[in-house]
């Protein structure tokens, strides 16, 4: 079997993705996600003038060979472009693979080790009224975890809580909009609301907790302390990670779960946080952390840990992206949950998807392969868009972490 050909596809409907197609010389081709929000044309380009020359020729079934290609043949390796690139290159492979066995994808990483898959939901308000109005909304559909993001008064910005009543999206067309922070402001208001939404729903509701990035290690170990009487199944990237010595500061202080590594890309950014048992569950999505191969090794080094999976599902993972995921989950033992944030509805004009939620769990069809598929004629019609996160500064002007 050899590999043909590949091309990139961008395309926006409602937002960008970028998509590679790789063909093979028996008429069965692969899609992997190599969107990155922000960046996608820096992955495009290096797909298309680096990687795709290289891969032409190659036998597609030599999965891990051609990882080691493009992660120690590059030289240059890890980094978020080169590691989309990666990610997407290995999840085409194994789209193609499992379109060849006519099997879906779970059947190769171990088979079904679970009927469904645990998801939680985004829910956010600009005040305390209106976010306990929201999780209750999303209750109401059926979810059974819910991440509860709120507008903090005195700042105009909050992370995670949407304006102007529209669904919350991270992305804004043109260049990137600045936004303001007082993280003093949000450590003494944050806990309470987490106090009357127990007090509210109940203990059964598994509740989560976005702090992107924002608090420095003594902060967040404040933060992780005071919202332990509420039982969060988790806090998400409480500190920037780079010092992830940080992150022994707030387990002295805390047993509030702590998820990480939305913005990682291997395992290396990993070892110290697993061995040491420094957190709970692993953020790292298939399409940044190098593929489902990388994520296979990355996933079982963390079950020695006893650590779980909780992976990346904004939307600006491409479908391709949620369903690979799915399997994924679908197989390894120590799978946590699943972020699920539905995409606009015109995203489905362009990806063919197979998965569907029903109260509160995710299910994939037994279509072979990954299962999505992309019509290119309707992705023609949604041109790629500039669009750019937002920058983040102190309410005295002070650049920020978003
Ligand atoms: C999350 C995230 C996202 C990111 C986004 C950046 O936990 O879902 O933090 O919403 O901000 O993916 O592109
Ligand atoms: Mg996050």
């Amino acid at each position: 079997m050899k590999i043909t050909d590949a091309k990139v596809i961008i395309c926006s409907p409602g937002r960008n993705f970028v998509t590679l197609k790789i063909y093979t010389d028996q008429g069965i081709y692969g899609l992997g996600d190599a969107t990155l929000n922000g960046m996608e044309k820096s992955v495009a380009t290096y797909l298309t003038d680096y990687c795709i020359p290289a891969l032409i020729g190659k036998d597609p079934r030599n999965i891990e060979d051609i990882w080691h290609y493009f992660y120690r043949g590059v030289y240059w390796r890890r980094g978020a472009v080169s590691m989309c690139a990666v990610s997407a290159i290995d999840m085409a492979l194994w789209d193609i693979k499992a379109k060849t066995l006519n099997t879906p994808l779970y059947n190769l990483l171990g088979g079904r080790s679970r009927d469904k898959i645990l998801v939680y939901a985004h829910s956010n308000g600009a005040n305390i009224d209106e976010t306990i109005e929201n999780v209750g909304k999303k209750i109401d559909e059926g979810y059974k975890a819910v991440r509860v993001q709120c507008g903090i008064p005195g700042l105009s910005d909050a992370y995670g809580v949407a304006k102007e009543k529209k669904s919350y999206e991270p992305a804004h067309k043109g260049l990137p909009p600045e936004e303001k922070w007082d993280t003093s402001l949000y450590l003494n208001f944050i806990p309470g609301v987490f106090e009357k939404i127990r007090e509210v729903y109940g203990s059964d509701v598994h509740l989560l907790h976005d702090v992107h990035h924002r608090c420095t290690p003594v902060e967040a170990a404040r933060l992780a302390k005071e919202l332990e009487p509420f039982h969060l199944f988790w806090i998400e990237d409480p500190v920037a990670c780079e010092l992830q010595e940080s992150l022994r500061l707030i387990r002295q202080h805390s047993t509030t779960p702590i998820a990480i590594g939305e913005v990682f890309n291997t395992v290396y950014d990993y070892t110290l946080l697993f061995t040491e048992q420094l957190i709970d569950y692993i953020r790292m999505p298939l399409s940044h952390g190098g593929g489902i191969t990388h994520l296979q090794k990355v996933a079982a080094f963390a079950s020695f840990y006893h650590i779980a999976t909780g992976f990346h599902g904004a939307t600006d993972l491409s479908p391709i992206t949620l369903a690979a995921a799915l399997h994924f989950n679908t197989a390894i033992n120590n799978f946590g949950i699943q972020e699920y944030m539905p995409h606009q509805k015109i995203v489905n004009e362009v990806f063919k998807i197979n998965y569907k939620f029903e109260n509160g769990f995710m299910y994939i069809d037994d279509s072979p392969g990954i299962g999505v598929d992309i019509d290119e004629t309707a992705a023609a019609r949604f041109p790629y868009v500039t669009a750019r996160l937002p920058v983040n500064r102190k309410s005295d002007g002070t650049m920020f972490n978003w």
